[in-house]
């Protein structure tokens, strides 16, 4: 297949529950197998700083120190992707932020569950528009901003 360039970009993160369950590998062959690139990609250990600028639309709420701490515990797995649509495409494929609530046959709805912790610990994040993948790239890839 081909696609014109310049097309969209999402910043999705496989976050350390995912890490640590094994599930990278599902969740890039999710997102290969609707048809999206992957620009980049890598394993890493998040700072605080970063996470303070990737959430920072959060600070305050009640589930931030948690969120936070959550995304300190263990490696995450950052990737660009590719691909008209992909910001809601991914959306799409990830399901609702609720695993429990997450329909059947998206990631957070086939892989997730509710533990009972502080924070919502689902497998994946994904931009949530152009303007917040613009800013999520610079954080985790400021080589490809
Ligand atoms: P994400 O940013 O990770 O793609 O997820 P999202 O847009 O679906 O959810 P958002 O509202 O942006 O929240 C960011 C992350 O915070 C955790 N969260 N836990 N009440 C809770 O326990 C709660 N609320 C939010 C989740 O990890 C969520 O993905
Ligand atoms: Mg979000």
């Amino acid at each position: 297949m081909t696609e014109t360039p310049q097309t969209e970009r999402s910043l999705v993160l496989v976050k350390p529950d995912g890490y640590r369950r094994g599930l990278t590998g599902e969740v890039l062959r999710r997102i290969e197998a609707k048809g999206y690139s992957l620009a980049a990609l890598a394993v890493m250990t998040p700072t605080r700083e970063q996470l303070a600028q990737h959430y920072a639309e959060h600070e305050g709420k009640p589930f931030y120190e948690p969120l936070v701490e959550f995304m300190l515990s263990g490696p995450v797995t950052a990737a660009i992707v590719e691909g008209h649509g992909c910001i809601a495409g991914f959306r799409s494929l990830a399901g609702a932020t609720d695993p429990t609530a997450a329909a059947p046959g998206t990631i957070r709805g086939d892989l997730g569950r509710d533990w009972g912790l502080k924070v919502q610990q689902n497998i994946v994040h994904g931009s949530d528009s152009p303007e917040s993948a613009a800013h999520e790239i610079a954080i985790w890839f400021p080589e490809h901003a």
